[in-house]
This record gives structure tokens, sequence and C-alpha cells, in this order.
């Protein structure tokens, strides 16, 4: 019976059949979500009486349904994008306009209305990710009636078009791998972003390892996670003095890993030792932190399988202890 404006909240009747007699009152249960309808939630009850008699004359008589309107269209510009009427337009001549942003505010005129045919149309094209909705309002007159309906609200929403490429957050990402490292030690993990619409294909991220050079001992000595980014020892025969270091090119791309892409590189110095633990990485730094509470590097968010950790546990034993002994007295 009724229906809600998901972005103003207003709350409009939807269908005929309100009866007075029969169901005098009616219980809403309306929910408010943020991340724009997709995340945390928080609920009401509108409490509705039915009254007798006419509508009011304040309430307006004209209702406008979102209007959808794709980013990049190409028009031909002006592009119609929605009509509307007023019921009283056999008795008077109406005249339309539209006000707020976007008409007669910056950016001024991108909608325009056609005053006697009431015509919306958007005069040029329109970014997402510049501005991903607009809210009119639109105004019907009279002509020598002297009296305006209420002014209504035009939510123009812009629809998302992948016109966004993933782009890393470095060009060239540096990282060191210990030429003993075990098989699945964690080495470096790289990132990328996205501008079109979150929570869309058109900015889900895919990564993928494109080349490691130089090739030797195997092609495969590096893999990466395709949703996080953390790229692995994958094989042995790291050798320092043979390959000191290693190039890999990365790549992100959207459409879950089948639409636009960027790449990075990302370079791999081997160092010496057989323990990580004389140049700590990733993971031995975090591990170091898990054992200092008082001086947790809380920007650091690492997550390790289990196997993983108790290989590091087991390994690192040592270092842990002396990370504990040195950091006591600040605890
Ligand atoms: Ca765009
Ligand atoms: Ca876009
Ligand atoms: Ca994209």
């Amino acid at each position: 019976m009724f229906a809600i404006n998901p972005v103003t909240g207003v709350i409009r009747v939807n269908a005929g059949g309100l009866d007075r007699e029969k169901h005098p009152t009616y219980t809403l249960t309306v929910q408010a979500a943020d991340m724009e309808g997709n995340g945390l939630t928080g609920e009401a009850k509108v409490l509705l009486t039915i009254t007798a008699g006419n509508t009011p004359a304040s309430t307006p008589t004209w209702v406008i349904p979102d209007i959808n309107v794709a980013e990049n269209h190409r028009g031909p510009h002006p592009l119609r994008i929605a009509q509307i009427r007023s019921n009283q337009d056999k008795l008077w001549r109406i005249h339309y306009s539209i006000s707020g942003p976007g008409a007669d505010q910056p950016p001024v005129n991108l909608f325009t209305m056609d005053k006697v045919s009431g015509t919306l149309f958007v005069t040029q094209q329109l970014d997402r990710e510049q501005q991903a909705s607009y809210m009119l309002k639109a105004h019907a007159v009279a002509e020598g009636s002297g009296t305006a309906e209420e002014p209504m609200d035009i939510i123009v929403n812009v629809i998302d078009q992948n016109d966004n490429k993933p782009v890393f957050v470095k060009d060239t990402f540096l990282g060191k791998v210990p030429e003993a490292s075990p098989t699945n030690f964690e080495v470096i993990q790289v990132e990328a972003t996205d501008l079109d619409e979150p929570n869309s294909d058109n900015s889900d991220i895919r990564y993928s390892i494109l080349s490691q050079e130089p090739k030797l001992p195997s092609d495969n000595l590096f893999a990466i996670n395709p949703v996080t980014g953390v790229i692995r020892v994958n094989a042995g025969g790291l050798d320092r003095e043979k390959h000191p270091t290693y190039t890999l090119t990365v790549q992100a791309a959207d459409m879950e890993g089948n639409g636009l892409t960027g790449e990075a590189k990302v370079l791999l110095t081997v160092t010496a030792g057989n323990t990580p633990a004389s140049t700590p990485s990733a993971v031995s730094t975090a591990k170091a932190a898990a054992l200092r509470p008082s001086t947790a590097r809380s920007h650091l968010h690492i997550h390790l399988p289990t196997p993983l950790m108790l290989a590091c546990a087991n390994s690192f034993t040592s270092v842990g202890l002396a990370v504990l002994t040195h950091t006591e007295p600040e605890a």
C-alpha cells in the first residue's frame, strides 16, 4: 500500500484501497541501511492512521519514480530522460520547471525541462565517479490559477559503466625474499584500486603475475593470491649468488579478472641467510609485533594460514624471545 523513496525517506501511497472502516491503522517497519543500502541497518516503526475525507489540498498529486541514466551516454544531447505531468493539466495550462543543483544551481543547466511539455532533458554526458545522483525539484504552476502544486523531488541516478581500469597504488613495489624461504613464505602484498562503483563487478579486482624475470631456475618461483594480492614463494631454488633479484610484472583486472587491466612491477631482492630473521619480512615483522602488544603495529593486517603460522613459530622462536626481552621495559 505504501512505498518509500530509498534516498529521501519520503513514504507515499502506492496503491488504492485505503478504507478507514476496514483498516483504520497501518504499521510499517522501515529500515535504513548504509553502504548505499547494502551495509549496516537500523529499523523503526511508522504508525499510520487512516483519516476521513479527501486528500488534503497540500498533498502532492503527482509522483515521480527515480530516473536512471547511464553515465557516458553519447546522446545526442539534450537527451530526453523523462516527462512529468500534473493531473491538473486538463483544467489548466501548466508551466513546468526544475530547480536545485544541476538545474538553476551549479552545475547550471545540466538538466533542463521543457516548460510546456514537462519533458526532462540531460544536456551532456554524466560521470558517475564525479556525481552518482542528482536531486532536482520539479515545479508545476497552473497558469492563471495563481496556485502551484507542491514541488516534487526528482532523483536522477547515474548508472555505473566500467570506465575506470584498476590502478596499482605504486608503479613499482619493492620487496625482499630470503633465499632460504620455505614454500608459501609471504613476500609482499600488492594493491590496486578501481574508481568504479564499489561492490560491483566494475570494481571487482583479480590479481595475476604476468611474467617473472629471470625465469630461472624456474618460471613459477612466486604465486599471487588473485583476491588479496599477496605474493608468496611458490617453489624452491632461490639462490642469491646466481640470481640476486627478480622482477615480476603483476596485473590487476576488474570484472573479476575479465575486464580492464592495470600493471605494476615488483622488484624482489634475494637476501642472504637461512632464516628470514636477519632481514625481517612482512611475516616475521607481524610475528614480532604479535609478541609485543605495547608496540604492536596496528596498520599491519596479515592473515596467515595455520600451517604457515606454526612453521614461523618453530623457526623464529629465538627471534621472538629476543624481541620480547628487548621490549620488556616498554611494557
Ligand atoms: Ca565515469
Ligand atoms: Ca564508472
Ligand atoms: Ca573498473
